[in-house]
């Protein structure tokens, strides 16, 4: 990122448009065909050579969704009618095939421009407009300038000595070769056990010679217990769609289900233990946010949670000692204060003779060598090393565009004291930006459609206002930014969530200010917030 604005000559030949959207995932998609059909000329730019944002870059083995398809897409009735996905939690081929229908269903490609990665981005208050500069050169000047990059486009590589050394095969899980990589009958090591660590190392494990797992902090991930879907389950399922994508419009996390109207702490030790079985059995988020309601905020109840997590998982391990380090007797941190992962039979795997586990915690890497990793307790020797080392979440995408305000700062720099961002979707000193899936949204918590279409809907409505009333800036002010940067602290100091170290909070990045970067109290009570500004004709925000 620059500190200074590049001086650029001219934006002569610059195309004009009223919405510049980056970004070809779920929320861009949605806004692309959104504005379109508000009549509005409107362009996407998009950095991958395909639709899907995370789906086009996470293409590593075993990469598919921690949602349930039927949730894991778009809701209106035209669009998932004719679509199927064949499995429960589909992997990214699928999903990737979901966004090849999407554009044949609505001609999307033709207004995407897609190779192009947006650099720098800056307002110029004389015309009312963006001029935004992309990788391919391309010089664009929107009215309106939306960012629709997600939670999860800047990868993060650790800065680990010797890394550049590796005479093998490295990848980072989000930068995976589109032409794939077969791990048959190699010796692959997997950094990082987060959710797309376990994706990989389960793939990796039934065709590596040797697969290596290094871990640092366990991942408490729960069984996702994928299903096949045929035809009369998915006919049976559609039936259900039209009160399921309603219900999803008001929940915590934009799913069709709640957590339970109970807590842990109010009931008998059977009923307790019952509930955590059934919720169990349910698997995939249910024994997270659709169980007992006080599981983020009661010690004790979600104590309980952990012994159950920690118990049933220990008995698919059998050499005690790895036992130990995947599931400790005593947790690391609050169980769900950080995002457990789905798993298939991620446990079950290290009782192969072809898998093994480093405990990172006590034998550290000391470096990477030309051929394999050096820690504390020895050398492992490998063809392949999988970065698995997650991202620069939810700001990072946003903070690496060299997005300009009115008064000479960059985003990253204003941001550098701490995220200000006015309903998750707009800062003071940057007009006519919005964010869609951006920090102090409910981005962490929230199914990705459903908080695409919601935002997105909310986005369109507010640009339709503006346009209406032919205002030519507005802007989010700042005592809004710091009331709902005071609300999103408010919401999550209530819960155990800052009490572990997780990308939530910052704390995976070294040096990143660690403070919480998604608002916590529910997508359902985030869009009536930001609904009730709307009918308050936008508070909030200053109208130029
Ligand atoms: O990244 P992560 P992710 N030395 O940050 C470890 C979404 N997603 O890509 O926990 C050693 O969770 C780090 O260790 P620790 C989803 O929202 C969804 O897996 O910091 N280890 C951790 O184990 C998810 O939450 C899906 O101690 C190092 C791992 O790397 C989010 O993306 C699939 C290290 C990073 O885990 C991010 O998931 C994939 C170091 N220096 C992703 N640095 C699905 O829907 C980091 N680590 C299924």
């Amino acid at each position: 990122m620059s500190t200074t604005k590049a001086k650029r000559a001219d934006n002569g030949g610059a195309k004009e448009l009223d919405v510049l959207v980056v970004g070809a995932g779920f929320a861009g998609v949605y806004l692309l065909d959104r504005l379109r059909g508000m009549g509005m000329s409107v362009q996407a730019i998009e950095a991958g050579s395909g639709l899907g944002g995370v789906w086009y870059w996470n293409c590593y083995p075993g990469a598919r969704v921690d949602s349930p398809g039927p949730m894991y897409q778009f809701s209106r009735e035209d669009l998932w009618r004719d679509w199927k996905f064949t499995e429960l939690y589909p992997a990214w081929p699928e999903i990737r095939d979901y966004f090849h229908y999407l554009d044949e269903k609505l001609d999307l490609s033709r207004d995407i421009r897609f190779n192009a990665r947006v650099e720098e981005a800056e307002f110029d208050a004389a015309s009312n407009r963006w001029t935004v500069r992309s990788s391919d050169g391309s010089v664009i000047r929107p009215r309106y300038f939306v960012v629709c990059v997600g939670l999860g486009s800047k990868p993060y590589t650790p800065n680990l000595p010797g890394l550049s050394d590796f005479a093998g095969e490295r990848h980072h899980t989000a930068l995976w070769p589109q032409q794939g990589l077969d791990l048959a009958g190699k010796r692959v090591g997997v950094i990082g056990t987060g959710a797309s660590g376990v994706q990989v190392a389960q793939e990796a494990a039934a065709v590596a010679a040797q697969l290596t797992v290094f871990q640092r902090t366990p991942n408490l991930a729960l069984p996702m217990r994928q299903k096949r879907l045929d035809d009369d389950t998915i006919l049976r399922m559609k039936k259900g769609y039209p009160v399921a994508y309603e219900k999803r419009r008001t929940t915590l996390g934009g799913f069709d289900y709640q957590s339970l109207e109970k807590a842990a702490s109010e009931v008998s030790a059977e009923e307790r233990q019952a509930t955590f079985e059934r919720v169990w059995e349910i698997g995939g988020f249910a024994p997270w946010v659709g169980s007992f309601n006080d599981l983020l905020i009661d010690e004790q109840s979600n104590r309980a949670a952990y012994d159950f997590w920690r118990d049933k998982t220990r008995a698919r391990i059998k050499d005690p000692a790895i036992a130990e380090i995947l599931a400790p007797t005593e947790p690391i941190h609050p169980y769900g204060a950080k995002r457990p992962s789905l798993e298939q039979n991620f446990f079950d795997i290290f009782n192969q003779s072809n898998v093994s586990l480093v405990d990172l915690r006590n034998t550290p890497i000391e470096k990477v060598t030309r051929s394999g990793i050096k820690t504390t307790a020895g050398e492992y020797g490998l063809d392949v090393l999988v970065l698995a080392t997650g991202f620069d979440a939810v700001t990072g995408g946003l903070t690496s565009i060299d997005i300009w305000g009115t008064d000479g700062r960059t985003l990253k720099q204003k941001w550098a004291d701490g995220v200000r961002a006015h309903l998750g979707m707009a800062s003071a000193g940057y007009p006519n930006l919005l964010f869609v899936y951006g920090p102090h949204s409910p981005n962490a918590f929230a199914n990705g459609p459903t908080a695409a279409e919601l935002q997105g809907e909310w986005v369109a409505k507010m640009l339709d206002h503006v346009r209406g009333r032919n205002w030519a800036q507005f802007e989010a002010t700042v005592p809004a930014e710091e009331a709902w940067r005071a609300k999103v602290f408010e919401a999550v100091d209530a819960t155990l969530i800052p009490r572990a170290d997780s990308w939530w909070v910052g704390a995976n990045i070294p040096g990143k200010r660690r403070e919480m970067l998604a608002f916590a109290g529910g997508l359902g009570t985030y869009m009536a917030i930001c609904n009730e500004s709307a009918e308050r004709g936008y508070e909030g925000f200053s109208i130029g």
